[in-house]
């Protein structure tokens, strides 16, 4: 979408990463109909994790998809992504042109209201390639995602749009936290979209 092109682009985070808002970078007609489809055709299940050794279910739902049917560990358990939807292709390719970078699987998290939310972590696993982007593309409700620097505590905050993008590269998951508060204040859903680069063995 050269309409809404990259003189907006900006690092929010003021040292030790670099984190670019991309801003709305979906139409309206766009975010209406991925936002439905994505929510009619994803094969969304609710998150286990093993948390002090107990198998605990998260109300937010997610979904793995990628290039090929990789297994995956996530919170302590192994899953295998799903294929790739006509959709996510087509996301994919929206959110590359506009970053300039390439990925090759995509964790999917729906939000059912601002009740459910995520805590601080860091996007580090193994089998993602170190220090590649990450490309966050939001529909449905508007929220706000915080930073936090690992050593200096300092909170950084922004609202990501219905449509936007916001690509976290080079040293933002060594260095800072993020997370996806919860509010009051949200009562309809959230889909966010996370492009990744998932390192592949030979041979899988
Ligand atoms: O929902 C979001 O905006 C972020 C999700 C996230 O940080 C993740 O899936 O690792
Ligand atoms: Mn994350």
């Amino acid at each position: 979408m050269d309409l809404f092109s990259s003189e907006t682009i900006k690092n929010i985070l003021p040292f030790d990463g670099v984190t670019n808002y991309h801003g709305i970078v979906l139409d309206k007609k766009q975010c209406n109909f991925y936002y439905q489809t994505l929510l009619e055709t994803i094969k969304w299940k609710n998150d286990e994790a093993i948390i002090f050794g107990k198998k605990l279910m998260t109300k937010r739902k997610v979904a793995w998809y990628g290039e090929s049917e990789f297994s995956y560990t996530y919170s302590g358990v192994t899953k295998t992504a799903n294929i790739f939807t006509k959709e996510l292709l087509e996301l994919k390719k929206i959110v590359e042109k506009e970053s300039k970078e390439t990925y090759n699987s995509c964790l999917l998290n729906l939000y059912h209201s601002g009740e459910e939310g995520m805590a601080y972590h860091s996007d580090e696993e193994k089998m993602l390639k170190k220090n590649s982007a990450i490309a966050s593309l939001s529909l449905g409700a508007e929220r706000k995602f915080s930073f936090k620097h690992k050593k200096n505590k300092q909170r950084i905050d922004i609202v990501l749009e219905r449509g936007s993008l916001l690509v976290m590269k080079e040293f933002t998951q060594t260095n800072w936290l993020h997370r996806l508060p919860p509010t009051k204040k949200v009562f309809t859903p959230r889909i966010n979209l996370t492009f990744r680069t998932i390192e592949l063995q030979q041979g899988v």
